[in-house]
């Protein structure tokens, strides 16, 4: 796990949808959503379960305020991942209401999970390329900090939001 705690990494699922994390420690992430049904989505600090599955292969899964579970296999050493996410029915109808930084709408979060539908869920699965990654440290509360802006990835890829 020491390798992989303190990863930085951007990438884009194979329906388009273009996602960063940052492994905050061994049971902490942060993230920001960049493009896809819920593109302008951010949180930190939020509680996961991370283990390594065998040299280089990590499994990091969770489930969101909102109802959303989700869990990622990362291959850092062949720059790709797979992720499936399920979401609940009513953020497949409602993805704007989860489109914020999350932390500030916990709240707002657990009403709509008990006020909307959660069944059928919408399950997406899918690959993804790796088109980012570095390691920024333990518990670094710089790497994701501000707000998802149009073509922030492109900074970051070039170094220029450090
Ligand atoms: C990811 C897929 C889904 C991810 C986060 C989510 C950080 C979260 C989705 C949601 O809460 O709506 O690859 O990576």
């Amino acid at each position: 796990m020491k390798k992989f705690v303190g990863s930085h990494m951007i990438y884009t699922y194979e329906n388009g949808w273009e996602y960063e994390i940052y492994i905050k420690n061994d049971h902490t992430i942060d993230y920001r959503i960049h493009s896809g049904m819920v593109a302008g989505r951010w949180v930190r600090d939020q509680e996961v379960d991370i283990v390594k599955l065998i040299e280089s292969v990590y499994k990091v899964s969770w489930t969101e305020p909102t109802g959303t579970d989700v869990s990622l296999n990362f291959m850092p050493t062949e720059k790709r991942m797979h992720g499936v996410i399920f979401f609940p029915k009513w953020v497949h109808e409602h993805p704007e209401i989860t489109v914020c930084y999350q932390n500030d709408y916990i709240d707002l979060m657990k009403e709509s999970r008990e006020k909307y539908d959660t069944y059928p869920k919408y399950v997406v699965p899918e690959f993804a390329d790796i088109t980012f990654l570095e390691n920024s440290g333990v518990n670094n509360q710089k790497t994701i900090s501000i707000a998802p802006y149009k073509g922030m990835t492109d900074d970051i890829r070039a170094g220029k939001l450090k």
